[in-house]
């Protein structure tokens, strides 16, 4: 039986879709709303076939609990938050679900850790953890690193065929973890030994952090230019060995906006051109409010009272607004002139900010200068909508003719 400890973006569809695929499932969350909700068939996820997929899990059994349950394999896919100030992980929700898991562990359990962590984790809190219980790692339990590279928007499609990366002390147990994801995942999955699996996983998220940074970067340096960094980027595209992605309002999200800082930490001697990227995203919101003032003069109107902004997630298509562009551009305005701008999201129901508005309509009643921070398919489909607005599009879609860029 497998205990799924977390069920969030991570651990729900791993622990639905283990389920559908014959494995006998538990899923674990400290949070009764959670628990009953799921237990009344209630999915917050807001992923693409992810009812279908709950059915499937139900009907193979699986169960929800705040408990945690005697079972052969726990994955614990709880949150890792970083420290802001030392910009280092806060293993502090894997700590107390591996304690937990070792007070109602069998002996012999196969404990299989998914939370992103920071490369020696493992080795510096999590080792020191399980052998201060009176453990001994490799006879009553066995460890394992298997990071997750789903996305937030496709995950259930990635979840089934991305490659994956297991980490394991003993290459038995590895193979046994393997068998076990083989169960579901169609993509390549790659046996390595544990901090390998660690640094890789952060590594992936860096890497797209930099790429993204020097996207950015580009958009600066074309914007004082007069150059379309849209097409820059495009033409050295076509090069078979460049694939620089594209510049932003900012990088939102917990995980590349996060992961990256976990190596700066670690290493700031060496992760150099890592903090630079890191910077060069962070100060996109400020960018961006530079492009809205220099607007905002063109069209005679120095007073930014009339700008709204549009999508506080941090990113197309979904609701999810952890470290979002949106809500670190509100801050730079708030800071630069204390001021709140309206703001609106189609997939953000609850209220964030003082002045969001929850219809289109009604966000575009009250906006002179429209910024466009997401590509939300509704705007894209509405694009009509914005007819006699001034339009700062920062996401370069293709139905928003005739829009400033960044
Ligand atoms: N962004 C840009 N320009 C781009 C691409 C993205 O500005 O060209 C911005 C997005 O708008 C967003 C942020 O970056 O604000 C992150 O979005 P994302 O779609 O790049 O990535 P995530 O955070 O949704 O998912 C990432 C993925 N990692 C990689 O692609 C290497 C995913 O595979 C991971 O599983 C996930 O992080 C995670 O949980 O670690």
């Amino acid at each position: 039986m497998i205990n799924v400890i977390g069920l969030g973006y991570i651990g729900l569809p791993t622990a639905l879709m283990m389920a559908a695929h014959g494995q006998e499932v538990i899923g674990t969350d400290l949070s009764e709303k959670v628990v009953n909700a799921l237990q009344n068939g209630q999915v917050s996820l807001m992923e693409d076939g992810i009812e279908e997929l709950y059915r499937k899990a139900v009907a193979g059994g699986i169960r929800f609990s705040t408990e945690y349950q005697k079972a052969e394999v726990y994955i614990i896919s709880v949150p890792t938050p970083y420290d802001k100030e030392t910009k280092c992980v806060d293993a502090c929700y894997v700590e107390s679900a591996v304690r937990t898991v070792l007070g109602v562990c069998p002996k012999k359990a196969v404990m299989v850790i998914e939370s992103t962590i920071s490369p020696g984790t493992i080795d510096k809190q999590i080792r020191p953890l399980i052998e201060k219980c009176g453990f001994v790692i490799g006879e009553d339990i066995f460890l394992v690193h298997a990071p997750e590279r789903i996305i937030p928007g496709n995950m259930l499609y990635e979840l089934e065929h991305n490659n994956r990366t297991i980490g394991a002390d003993q290459p038995e147990i590895g193979a046994m973890v393997k068998a076990l994801y083989a169960s579901f995942c169609k993509g390549e999955i790659t046996l390595t030994d544990i901090r390998t699996a660690e640094m890789t996983k952060v590594v992936e998220n860096t890497f797209r952090a930099v790429n993204i940074a020097f996207a950015n970067e580009l958009a600066k340096i074309c914007r004082k230019n007069g150059l379309n960094v849209y097409e820059v980027i495009d033409i050295c595209n076509k090069h078979p060995r460049v694939n620089i992605l594209q510049p932003g309002p900012g990088v939102g999200g917990h995980c590349i906006s996060v992961d990256p800082w976990f190596l700066v930490g670690d290493y700031p001697q060496l992760a150099t051109v890592t903090a630079a990227a890191m910077h060069m995203n962070a100060e996109m919101p400020k960018f961006v409010l530079k492009r809205i003032r220099q607007i905002m003069r063109e069209h005679g109107m120095e007073d930014i009272g009339r700008v709204g902004l549009y999508g506080m997630a941090y990113k197309a298509n979904v609701d999810d607004c952890r470290e979002s562009p949106g809500l670190q551009l509100q801050q730079v305005v708030n800071d630069y002139c204390a001021m709140t701008l309206t703001s609106y999201d189609p997939y953000v129901s609850r209220t964030l900010l003082p002045k969001q508005e929850h219809t289109l309509e009604a966000f575009l009643a009250k906006t002179d200068l429209v910024v466009i921070l997401v590509g939300h398919d509704e705007i894209r489909q509405n694009a009509a909508a914005l007819q006699g607005k001034i339009v700062l599009d920062c996401c370069n879609l293709p139905e928003l003719a005739g829009a400033y860029h960044l």
